[in-house]
């Protein structure tokens, strides 16, 4: 790999993310007196803390990562046909209108309920949750890295993606044993530092290579592939040469490594995603001072900073596509839920608002309705970012061929205590800017229950909430109006305590996540029924993987995965979810590479 040449600027902090593991000569570290400039900033002498220098990717571990550990399985291993006993439904939990494969049903089937034909679904993954092999074949480092590795207090049990579930070396297996099950799509995200170790600069051809064999195996068994671009891996070396998503050079780097993949996998592709939950990855600004390059952006800024650039990477990846006849539907991935207004009062009306403006409308209204922020956020917004120009708003708006929806919960939204003029006017209040306050419980007047049974405390922010998909559902088809309809691009649920769980016939049984699955359909089903263009979905996800700072303590696999063999096993919940396309389904449920 060719190396790349960085500014010594970019250096700066680099003090605070030494630890004892670092080989780096202490000599060579500059004194961190000044900051890069990026968008909207200045810094006082730039010129007078800058020198040239010469990195090799292995520089960018050693001085930002550190060690990273390696599997004992560091080949690609092939699929052997999945032995039919593991293809057994377990026993059924209900007795509904939605009988499950194995019993005799108690109750008929809905007919009135119907997937449509074409109806695609499948499992999901991202590159740096179950990849591993974070060094080879020459994988630069993203931020990833360095926040699991290097930040203290980051993660809740020091794990790292340095392993995870190998799946770099072990997909044809993953592969092989979904498409048992009849799966028709996996949805799994490019390492973008795989592909350009720096972010941008030079191609690396083991990772386009690696790719298209990912590709051509879910081809060669049967299954979809569909494919996100940037799962929030950013490239190490693009947050430190210009802030990653606050600079906007970040536009035309991703817009080229998007060329490069399009170029390479074209019409392989039915589905393309460019970001994954614009959301959570720009409110994941500021990152933790002292590992990054400095900015001089205000920190309560910075996630609108982020954004702004998302959407014109985002659309200028979309037309760009299209320029390059790609034939598959290009869409973002967003994310949030139902917002449940706590009270009918008017105060908790205008919080809801706020709360889809902040949301869901922040992406959804450029790119589906005006190419311009919605109402509240532009209030907020327009303080600081500059005002999208006519062209760049033609440009955004209409770039998305799904409204593609990472929908895992919902929950109950109200003003602040103080009330909503009072945390406007106040940028040091606790929920400014949104000023939209949330809660998982109905009122005490309306019973104090919780909305639904919460997940692994892990996930705080999850509850099983299906009661209010067919609402959502609607309200994003009335709201945003998408003409390629809505897709649920992941959804899942962290069983409760399931990492205490030590035996894998136990584990394997996992209740709430199963009645999470048949509810979401049965949910999905309903809206379809009254007229919801609903066109497919994803389960979060394939397999247990690394739940970023949550590390392997908190698992969303529809499949077991032991993290000490690499050995999956199917879980209930998986039964679940395929059952509802077997008996609901037009398209029939074809299983592949099951062994006689
Ligand atoms: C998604 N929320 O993140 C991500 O795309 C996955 O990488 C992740 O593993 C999965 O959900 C489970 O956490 C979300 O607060 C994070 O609503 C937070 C929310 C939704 C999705």
């Amino acid at each position: 790999m060719k190396p790349s040449l960085l500014s010594l600027s970019m250096l700066a902090g680099l003090a605070a993310c030494q630890n004892s593991s670092s080989p780096l000569p202490t000599t060579i570290i500059p004194t961190p007196t000044t900051a890069t400039a990026l968008s909207g900033s200045t810094v006082a002498n730039p010129a007078a803390f800058t020198t040239a220098l010469t990195l090799h990717v292995e520089d960018l571990w050693n001085l930002f990562v550190g060690p990273v550990s390696t599997a004992a399985v560091n080949t690609t291993v092939s699929a052997t046909p999945i032995p039919t006993h593991e293809l057994i439904p377990p026993p059924g939990l209900f007795y509904s209108s939605f009988p499950s494969g194995q019993q005799i049903p108690m109750a008929s089937k809905n007919e009135s309920w119907k997937f449509p034909a074409g109806f695609w679904w499948g499992v999901a993954s991202a590159a740096y949750q179950v990849e591993g092999a974070a060094k080879a074949e020459g994988r630069g480092p993203s931020i990833w890295d360095v926040l699991l590795h290097r930040v203290t207090g980051y993660t809740v049990a020091n794990q790292t993606g340095d392993v995870a579930d190998n799946q770099y070396y072990l997909y044809k297996q993953d592969i092989a044993r979904i498409a048992a099950l009849g799966v028709k799509t996996y949805s799994f995200s490019i390492s973008w530092s795989r592909v350009f170790p720096f972010g941008n600069g030079p191609v690396n051809g083991l990772a386009l290579a690696h790719y298209d064999d990912v590709i051509n195996t879910c081809i060669e068994f049967g299954v979809e592939p569909a494919v996100t671009l940037y799962h929030w891996d950013l490239p190490l070396n693009l947050q430190n040469t210009y802030g990653g998503w606050l600079g906007p050079q970040i536009v035309d780097d991703f817009v080229a490594y998007a060329k490069v993949v399009f170029g390479r996998y074209g019409n392989k592709v039915p589905r393309w995603f460019t970001v994954n939950e614009p959301i959570v990855f720009c409110n994941n600004y500021p990152l933790p001072d002292h590992y990054f390059t400095n900015t001089l952006i205000p920190k309560i800024q910075q996630p609108f900073w982020c954004g702004h650039h998302v959407l014109l990477a985002h659309s200028k990846t979309y037309h760009l596509a299209k320029s390059m006849g790609i034939n598959g539907t290009v869409s973002f991935k967003t994310n949030g839920g139902y917002k449940i207004p706590l009270t009918n009062s008017s105060e908790d009306a205008v919080a809801v608002q706020r709360a889809w403006d902040f949301n869901e409308g922040w992406f959804a209204n450029p790119t589906f309705l005006t190419g311009d922020y919605p109402k509240y956020l532009k209030d907020f917004v327009s303080g600081f970012l500059p005002e999208f120009t006519d062209e760049e708003k033609s440009m955004i708006n209409g770039t998305s061929d799904v409204y593609a929806h990472d929908a895992y919960t919902s929950q109950f939204y109200m003003a602040p205590d103080s009330g909503i003029q009072a945390c406007t006017s106040n940028t040091s209040h606790p929920l400014y800017p949104s000023c939209a306050n949330t809660t998982y419980s109905y009122t005490t007047a309306d019973g104090g229950w919780n909305v639904g049974p919460a997940a692994d405390p892990l996930s705080p922010w999850l509850h099983k909430a299906t009661d209010w998909v067919p609402l959502f559902l609607r309200y994003i088809h009335d709201t945003w109006h998408p003409s390629g309809g809505i897709a649920i691009t992941e959804f899942g649920f962290a069983e409760p305590f399931e990492v205490l769980k030590t035996l894998k016939a136990d584990i394997q049984f996992d209740p709430i996540r199963s009645s999470y699955y048949r509810e979401y359909m049965e949910a999905i089903l309903m809206a379809i029924s009254e007229g919801v263009n609903v066109v497919g979905t994803l389960a979060w996800s394939i397999v247990d993987n690394l739940e970023w700072n949550s590390g392997y303590q908190d698992k969303f696999g529809v499949q077991y995965v032991n993290l000490t063999t690499q050995e999956r096993a199917y879980k209930a919940s998986f039964f679940e979810y395929v059952n509802a396309f077997k008996l609901y389904g037009t398209d029939p449920v074809t299983p592949h590479f099951v062994s006689s």
